[in-house]
């Protein structure tokens, strides 16, 4: 990529924030609420705040034409989008006409390009960068803090946290841009960069736990049984209660053996193995059995945060808010719970999955809150209970009356067999009377309890269709 105009364009963006600080405006800050646009949001305003600046902030979970009507109501004289807004280039332009925006965005843009003249784009992909590695949005927010003033450099390990969150070094390592914001944290001691087991709970998980919850990537017979990871451990001779930043140098490195060696037993994929062990972003500022001191686990937390629609309590923890980060714990570990027993209930009832020719239909009734069918569905498929090529719909019983919520997922096999979920969800919920669309690997629908057998039919036939027309599969 070339990185020079990158960085001239994140000056760009600096000086006309610079600008209306100076002229004493507020700055309005907008930011996605996973943790590549929490830490984003957090390294913005902290620059803010350094400057004496005035700023709002808010943390969204995306930005569509009502968020944006309700921005322009408030009539800033300065809008800063982070980690998202190169999707609704469109609207802003159309909203936003009469103030200064910055978007500082790394999702490659969709629709159009940039004509506000005050309007200005800061994206890397539009400088030949990989918007899945070589920089998240927390690394173009972090540039333009950079610019802003120098001294914000110390917030460099926020935009890896962001990286991390972002998986941007999920094939083990960082690349890019990310490499430089590495540099910045290294040289100012404010982490360390190791190469170590990459699966989640360095640092509050037993190693029991981490390997029975590994699901990046699985390992077979030990994930989802925390029986077996207990023996595994017992058997390469390790305490199963002890947590990995407890083992010393030469163990780590014994237990990564044992791991590989039992990856490849089990014929896993060479990525498997490979991104199994690699970097490892640990934060100096906290101790050894925080989550904040690795970043997996901190951008875990933030993500968490965001889910619950309290994105703003993950940027307080990245300001360093101790309450907050407490009152994180808590939810967090209300969630984690969630998700556990949600695994449990589906591996324990898929048989009462219905298994169509094109799809799975699973019907929770109550036993899955109607808030989480999207990752129940996610979960069916990851756990190996679906076949990955045919889609999964979780429905579960909707708080509203009457009424149920489902969830449609599939993988990248399934789009290649010509699946487009959003479609068919759609369609389905025309002929049937509800809501439904989304994306094409992803998709939700709302639907009358009462129509839940002929729902199953539906989407059978409305796939079949799919299959057999868009598909891409040679057979
Ligand atoms: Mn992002």
């Amino acid at each position: 990529m070339d990185k020079n105009a990158f960085l001239e364009k994140v000056r760009e963006g600096a000086e006309l924030i610079k600008m209306h600080i100076e002229l004493g405006h507020t700055i309005r800050i907008v930011s996605h609420r996973d943790a590549d646009g929490i830490t984003a949001g957090a390294i913005l305003a902290k620059a803010l705040a350094r400057e004496g600046a005035d700023f709002h902030l808010s943390i969204v979970k995306q930005l569509g034409e009502d968020t944006l009507k309700e921005l322009a109501e408030e009539k800033q004289k300065i809008y800063v989008f982070s980690d998202l807004g190169s999707g609704s280039i469109k609207l802003i332009e159309n909203y936003l006409k009469d103030a200064s925006v910055v978007i500082a965005d790394h999702h490659p843009p969709e629709d159009g390009e940039i004509e506000q003249e005050n309007h200005i784009l800061v994206n890397p992909t539009q400088f030949g960068a990989d918007s899945v590695r070589d920089l998240s949005g927390s690394g173009v927010a972090y540039f333009i803090a950079r610019a802003i003033n120098e001294r914000n450099k110390d917030l460099s390990y926020l935009a890896l946290v962001g990286a991390v969150g972002d998986m941007q070094e999920i094939d083990g390592q960082f690349h890019g841009m990310n490499l430089d914001i590495v540099e910045d944290a290294k040289e100012l001691d404010l982490i360390e960069l190791r190469k170590e087991l990459r699966l989640f709970g360095r640092e509050t998980r037993t190693l029991a736990q981490m390997l029975a919850y590994a699901s990046n990537p699985e390992l077979p017979g030990i994930t989802g049984d925390l029986r077996n990871a207990i023996e595994f451990l017992r058997s390469k001779g390790f305490d199963p209660d002890m947590k990995y930043w407890q083992l010393r140098e030469e163990e780590k490195r014994k237990l990564h053996d044992a791991l590989v060696i039992h990856l490849i037993k089990n014929n896993a994929s060479k990525e498997d193995i490979d991104r199994l062990i690699g970097d490892v972003v640990l934060i100096k500022l906290y101790p050894e059995g925080d989550p904040r001191h690795e970043a997996r686990e901190f951008a875990t937390l933030l993500n968490a945060t965001g889910r619950l629609n309290m994105g703003t309590l993950g940027v307080a923890i990245c300001l360093g808010d101790e309450k907050a980060f407490k009152d994180a714990l808590k939810l967090v570990d209300e969630y984690k719970r969630e998700q556990i027993e949600m695994r449990r209930y589906l591996i324990q009832n898929w048989s009462n999955a219905v298994e169509k020719e094109h799809a799975y239909i699973f019907y929770a009734g109550k036993n899955i809150k109607d808030t989480m069918v999207g990752i129940a569905a996610t979960m069916a498929i990851n756990a190996q209970l679906a076949k990955p090529e045919k889609p999964v719909i979780v429905l579960a019983d909707s708080e509203e009356d009457g009424l149920v919520k489902g969830s449609a997922r599939t993988t990248k096999k399934g789009i290649e067999k010509g699946y487009d979920l959003g479609e068919a969800l759609r369609k389905a919920a025309e002929i049937l009377g509800g809501e439904g669309g989304g994306h094409a690997i992803a998709a939700g629908i709302r639907i009358p309890k009462d129509k839940i057998d002929e729902f199953a039919e539906l989407i059978d036939k409305l796939l079949e269709e799919q299959n057999s027309s868009g598909g891409t599969d040679e057979n």
